[in-house]
């Protein structure tokens, strides 16, 4: 069964600038089955979101059900033995990170003008060169409805970020000293946590929140062994 992977590529130090895309392919790693990528357009089915997968005549959209259903047609094994507790701390951590630390992240890369003068470029890519700036000016202008939508756009940067910090935070202290958030080995919930931290803590990030996850040295060394194990060939 051949799996091809849809997703936001540009040409970057990490494999995707969608936090959503890196957990997918990080998680195609972990359960040890070979994709291919493809790139992705707004209009693919059946979400309109990236990532998307595609096995033999399905499509599959958002990353959880992705998850859940190749788990089933391809017996991955990573999460077996999970008491559920673990199942229950990872969801929430998932959960955290997807649902809340996500828009606080779009806040900050997307809507603060700093860091918008770098990203767009990054986002831009896919673009023919003439059409980047009309085309990110549009994007922007979603993002910017999506994070208000959510809530976390009606708050002051400060309190947006402050409000992020606490999740990283929130994440490291389930982490402690284990390698993986649930224990010896990596297992699904990983690749979120991965992607999200190595997004957050890459450079291109300005201000508090970005400063505090890359003075972190729990969440670096996490970064760097999910890197190892994962990503060492790329
Ligand atoms: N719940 C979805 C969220 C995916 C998502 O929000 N992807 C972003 C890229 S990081 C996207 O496609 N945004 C475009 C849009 O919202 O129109 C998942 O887990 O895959």
């Amino acid at each position: 069964m051949s799996v091809e992977l849809y997703q936001f590529a540009v040409d970057w130090d990490l494999p995707s600038p969608s936090p959503f895309c890196l957990k997918m392919s990080t998680w195609l790693r972990l359960a040890g089955i070979s994709y291919e990528v493809k790139a992705w357009t707004p209009g693919i089915a059946p979400h309109g979101k990236a990532p998307v997968v595609r096995v033999g005549d399905d499509w599959i959209g958002d990353s959880s059900c992705i998850v859940e259903s190749l788990t089933e047609r391809f017996s991955v094994t990573l999460d077996e033995g999970l008491s559920p507790a673990q199942r229950a701390t990872g969801l929430l951590v998932q959960r955290t990170l997807e649902e809340h630390t996500y828009f606080a992240l779009l806040n900050d890369r997307w809507l603060v003008d700093e860091v918008w003068a770098t990203y767009r470029d990054v986002i831009g890519q896919p673009a023919p060169r003439a059409l980047r700036r009309p085309f990110t000016a549009w994007l922007r202008r979603g993002v910017r409805a999506a994070v208000r939508a959510q809530g976390l756009g009606r708050h002051e940067l400060s309190e947006v970020r402050a409000r992020a910090i606490a999740d990283v935070d929130a994440v490291l202290a389930v982490l402690g000293d284990q390698p993986f958030l649930l224990g010896e080995e990596p297992r699904s919930v990983d690749a979120t946590v991965y992607a999200w931290f190595a997004i957050l803590s890459h450079p291109i990030g300005q201000g508090a929140f970005a400063e505090h996850c890359r003075a972190q040295p729990a969440l670096l060394a996490y970064v760097e062994r999910m890197r190892e194990r994962v990503w060492s060939d790329a």
